[in-house]
């Protein structure tokens, strides 16, 4: 059985690069390796539904964070049977994006006061009550934020047609996600995690090492 290895971060925390990059040192190192990200904006109604309510596209939907942290849900529950296919099929599955990204925004989105309740009510509804594979090791890509900011603003520019999304283009809530998701890796909530700070050097060796040998 395969390992369930998630990256989560920021918007413009380069979670895509890191990604490309573990799967290239688990390969030399000799394991097999899958990705996958969520959301699954091309496969997937609920994720396409979400996109268009990041955007404005879907009237009022956006406002209720327990209505887009269910779209979000129902996404990575319709890809369960994916996902243990791969897990049965190789050594590490990597994630871009999982139930953590649900924890962490949509507390964020609430007062102080509501998140422990938001962070609970996510992993009763996608761990309970989906029975999402749990992951096994999550990593939090956590650059300086502003550096993580000045990535998504620049993506805007070298992507032509991509604008940032409801999400993306809110500084503080980016700062209240940053601060949430601190908190689930130093709670180690569902899994051990291992905090990477994407600005120094090339953090994949280290990691492929860690995730085909080390603990958790
Ligand atoms: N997001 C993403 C959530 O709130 N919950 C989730 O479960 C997932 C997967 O959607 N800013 C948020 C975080 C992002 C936004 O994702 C769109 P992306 O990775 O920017 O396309």
């Amino acid at each position: 059985m395969g390992r369930l290895v998630v990256i989560e971060g920021l918007d413009g925390a380069g979670k895509r690069t890191l990604a490309a990059r573990l799967t290239a040192e688990l390969s030399a190192a000799g394991g097999t390796v899958c990705s996958t990200a969520f959301p699954r904006y091309d496969d997937d109604v609920h994720a396409e539904l979400a996109r268009d309510a990041l955007y404005g596209r879907m009237g009022d939907l956006a406002s209720s964070v327990h209505a887009m942290a269910v779209l979000f849900a129902l996404d990575r529950r319709a890809a369960i049977p994916a996902l243990r296919t791969d897990l049965a099929t190789h050594d590490v599955v990597l994630v871009d994006r999982y139930v953590a990204s649900n924890a962490a925004y949509n507390a964020a989105r609430l007062g102080q006061d509501a998140h422990g309740e938001v962070v609970e009510w996510v992993r009763a509804l996608e761990v309970e009550r989906f029975d999402l594979p749990v992951p096994d090791h999550q990593l939090l890509l956590a650059p300086p934020r502003e550096v993580a900011a000045e990535r998504a603003r620049a993506r805007e520019l070298t992507e032509p047609g991509r604008e940032r999304d409801a999400y993306e283009s809110d500084d503080a809530l980016q700062a209240r996600t940053d601060a949430v998701y601190r908190q689930l890796a130093g709670a180690g909530w569902l899994s051990p995690w291992t905090v990477v700070d994407g600005s120094g050097p090339d953090p994949a060796p280290a990691l492929a090492r860690l995730l085909l040998d080390g603990p958790g």
